[in-house]
């Protein structure tokens, strides 16, 4: 990939991962197709140190998956002579490494299309905004192949779709296409195939116009507020507006409103 397109992004990627910088977004690609993006240890380490070394001129990420599908989900050849510890220390890797994706320095958009199912489902989930193309269908395998998801996918697909929704996935294997995913939440936006990715880049550049402390507040304070009980949950409001709004930028933005200088809200 060209030098100048990649500047400043970790250079120490492993070839399954392709990453690529568009002015103030970074561009990530799951880049196997031969394996379907299937995730094996290069992959989720490689994506740990892209997340990690982020650098601070980048405000989104972009991820979506070279081929016919974002991704197979676990590399099921890495399963089959894992001894119980093994198993143990491999699944709390893919638990950091989402972690570092999910509560990291920048949003993430994610664009899906074919096959997004087991961990590749995990991955999607750990990412802020899902754009699913129409031919994207959801599942989770794990059920029908004897094992159990492992990538965090228990504590947070429930938050999407919820647990009776995921119970029934993983109990009969069924999918979910594009369509049924969108209305029940696995993405935010449905878009024609092929579009997926200049979508993502419009959410992308759009997010990134945001504050740094919004977005900051939004992505690590939210998801923390909601799931507290409700006087934390109300403290820590009060605390991260009042941080938020005493911002230079802030307050800026307002006053160019109140002199009809910003834009207003009208319906996309
Ligand atoms: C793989 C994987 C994989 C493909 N691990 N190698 N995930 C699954 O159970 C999904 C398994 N994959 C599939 O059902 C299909 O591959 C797809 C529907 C995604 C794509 O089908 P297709 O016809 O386009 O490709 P293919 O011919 O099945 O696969 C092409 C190659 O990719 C083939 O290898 P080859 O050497 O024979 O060419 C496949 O073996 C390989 N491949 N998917 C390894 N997943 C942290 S816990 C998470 C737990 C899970 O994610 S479980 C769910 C695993």
């Amino acid at each position: 990939m060209d030098v100048a397109r990649t500047q400043g992004l970790p250079g120490n990627l492993p070839a399954s991962l392709a990453a690529e910088l568009r002015g103030e977004i970074a561009v990530l690609r799951l880049s196997r197709p031969q394996k379907r993006n299937a995730l094996d240890d290069g992959t989720v380490f490689g994506l740990e140190t892209f997340f990690q070394e982020l650098p601070s001129n980048v405000k989104a990420v972009v991820l979506h998956g070279e081929g016919d599908h974002f991704s197979a989900g676990l590399d099921l050849n890495e399963l089959t002579e894992r001894d119980f510890a093994e198993a143990v220390d491999h699944s709390r890797n893919w638990h950091r490494v989402f972690e570092q994706i999910e509560f990291g320095k920048v949003p993430v958009i994610s664009v899906l299309h074919g096959a997004v199912v087991g961990g590749g489902l995990e991955l999607a989930c750990a990412t802020h905004v899902r754009v699913a193309e129409r031919s994207t269908y959801y599942g989770l395998p794990e059920g029908t192949r004897g094992i159990f998801v492992g990538g965090g996918g228990s504590v947070r697909i429930p938050r999407v779709i919820g647990v009776s929704r995921m119970m029934e996935m993983m109990l009969t294997g069924r999918t979910y296409g594009a369509e049924e995913g969108f209305a029940i939440g696995l993405s935010h936006y449905l878009v024609e195939p092929g579009t997926g990715l200049q979508k993502g880049l419009e959410l992308a550049e759009k997010i990134a116009r945001n504050t740094r402390l919004t977005n900051f507040a939004i992505m690590h304070a939210l998801p923390r507020i909601a799931e507290s009980d409700r006087a934390s949950g109300y403290l820590t409001e009060s605390l991260v507006a009042s941080l938020t709004q005493s911002g230079d930028e802030a307050k800026a933005r307002l006053k160019a409103f109140l002199e009809g200088k910003a834009p207003k809200v009208l319906r996309d």
